[in-house]
């Protein structure tokens, strides 16, 4: 008998399970296994029920059901997970067959997952996949990368499945070799922490400084949604701020304080540090999470430091005017970051990412959707080589407009004691961005002094350098000049 399946399935948990029902209504013939064999028995009895969709009791079967090149694609748990299934699989496949692992995985690993698969003739695809429960189901953003030959055989069903945005172009597109579209992913989600810390910022502001209520911010946040600021992280900050309890009081209030991580932005935030980008505002939004985090500690430490009142006498209006400003403005500087990143990182590891349609990729179907992300495609179109974001003429217009009232936000959350750590942070990168001199001639004066560093001169070629002997004491040996 002709084997019917288009493609296997690993992993029937929540992306898997709706990633299966998708493809399924997108006229594909899917074969779905799980570790747990008793959970294909429920998905098959339950939501797959009257589908086309095939179970498989075993890797073996799962494969029979394959039409060639089979493709096998893997939702299950990031990790020894994926390396365990890999080695599980390659017994029964051929060579051109493919592995598609569509978790959040580190991005050094489907870099090697990619080269162990090829040597053994098989290939590789790491994709991300955004956009939770509802985007598997409905249409989610896809950024695959892995082993370029792979793409033609997976671009129907991945452009089939993917949300569109309003001229039907696909979210999702070909990002480049092996773990471009893994490493895509994780800036998706480092910025993703980002846009939630701003909007969280806004919030603390309103109801700490201004003294607004649930109702009150819910309303500034659905007209906050019909501007520049129109996106899924704003739209659901207004329904959650519109939800009420049993008791009819707002939910949100009764929630803890403390934030969890599952270490996406963790990820971004190391390898920031190790190509020497500064997205300083990713930054600020895991350590925020760290500090909600120190619950206990902060509780204690409440009763015992004292600071100023915080409550703002400003006209609330404009305040509330000027808040939306800070928040716009920082969103533009974490995207201009989250960009610089991926431009290092494309020079590093050698890829040809495309900044353009990364930006379509995540205009529609995933978490940081938004009309602002065609501002950016736009950007990059008009100009391919844009060095940084902030140099294209929209966004620099925009920060001009915002930037009064970005000002007085940083001031006076500093002045009233409330902390907004991813406002401020995007103001100094902003200053210090657009500052021709900065205090590092002093710094590298004090490196020279004490650990006979060198430094170079303005009134000398770059790439000369020199060393002083500041006390008198010192010898005139100079240390190693590198960059680390
Ligand atoms: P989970 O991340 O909860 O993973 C559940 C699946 O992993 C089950 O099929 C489970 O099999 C399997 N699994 C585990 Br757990 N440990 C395993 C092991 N040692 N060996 C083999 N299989 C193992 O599911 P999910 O939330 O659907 O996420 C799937 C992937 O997609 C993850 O990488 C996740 O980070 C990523 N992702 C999730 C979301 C989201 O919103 N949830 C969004 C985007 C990406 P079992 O049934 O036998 O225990």
């Amino acid at each position: 008998m002709e084997p019917k399946g288009d493609i296997a399935l690993i992993g029937l948990a929540v992306m898997g399970q709706n990633l299966i029902l998708n493809m399924n209504d997108n006229g594909f013939t899917v074969v779905a296994y799980n570790r747990t064999i008793s959970k294909v028995d429920d998905f098959m009895n339950g939501e797959a029920k009257g589908t086309n969709i095939i179970g498989a009791r075993s890797i073996e079967e799962m494969v029979k059901h394959l039409k060639r090149p089979r493709r096998i694609m893997m939702l299950v748990k990031a990790g020894q997970a994926v390396d365990d299934f890999i080695d599980q699989i390659i017994p029964y496949l051929e060579p051109g067959d493919i592995i598609i692992d569509g978790g959040n995985s580190l991005f050094q690993d489907s870099i090697r997952r990619t080269e162990y698969l090829n040597a053994r003739g098989l290939l590789f695809v790491g994709t991300g996949v955004s956009g939770g429960e509802e985007g598997a189901r409905r249409g989610p953003s896809i950024m695959p990368g892995g082993h370029p030959d792979a793409w033609p055989h997976v671009k129907d069903i991945f452009q089939a499945i993917s949300a569109k945005v309003e001229d039907g172009s696909p979210c999702c597109d070909w990002v480049g070799n092996d773990g471009a579209g893994h490493y895509v992913k994780m800036i998706h989600n480092g910025i993703e922490y980002g846009d939630m810390q701003l909007i969280c910022e806004a919030y603390h502001l309103m109801k700490e400084g201004l003294g607004m209520s649930a109702d009150e911010m819910h309303e500034v946040f659905a007209d906050w949604n019909k501007g520049e600021l129109d996106s899924y992280l704003i739209e659901i900050t207004r329904d959650i701020l519109g939800f009420k309890d049993i008791d009819g009081e707002p939910l949100v209030e009764k929630i803890l304080d403390t934030a969890g991580q599952k270490g996406t932005g963790k990820w971004t935030l190391i390898n920031s540090a190790e190509l020497g980008i500064p997205i300083t505002l990713i930054g600020e939004a895991v350590y925020s999470r760290c500090i909600s985090a120190m619950k206990e500690e902060r509780v204690a430490a409440s009763k015992k430091l004292r600071g100023p009142k915080p409550a703002i006498r400003n006209d609330r209006t404009k305040f509330i005017e000027d808040i939306r400003s800070a928040l716009y403005a920082s969103k533009i500087i974490s995207y201009a970051q989250g960009f610089m990143l991926l431009r290092a990182a494309a020079s590093d590891y050698g890829w040809k990412l495309k900044y353009g349609e990364i930006a379509l990729m995540w205009r529609g179907g995933c978490i940081i959707r938004s009309q602002f992300l065609g501002k950016i495609k736009e950007a990059f179109e008009k100009r391919k080589r844009l060095p940084n974001l902030l140099l294209d003429p929209h966004f620099k217009r925009e920060i001009r407009k915002c930037q009064r009232g970005w000002r007085n936000v940083v001031a006076t959350a500093a002045k009233k004691g409330i902390p907004a750590p991813a406002f401020s942070t995007a103001l100094n990168f902003f200053d210090a961005f657009r500052s021709e001199r900065l205090p590092a001639n002093l710094l590298q004066a004090q490196r020279d002094y004490f650990g006979a560093h060198t430094y170079e001169r303005i009134d000398h070629e770059r790439g000369e350098f020199f060393h002083t002997n500041w006390t008198g004491r010192g010898g005139n040996v100079s240390s190693t000049t590198y960059d680390a």
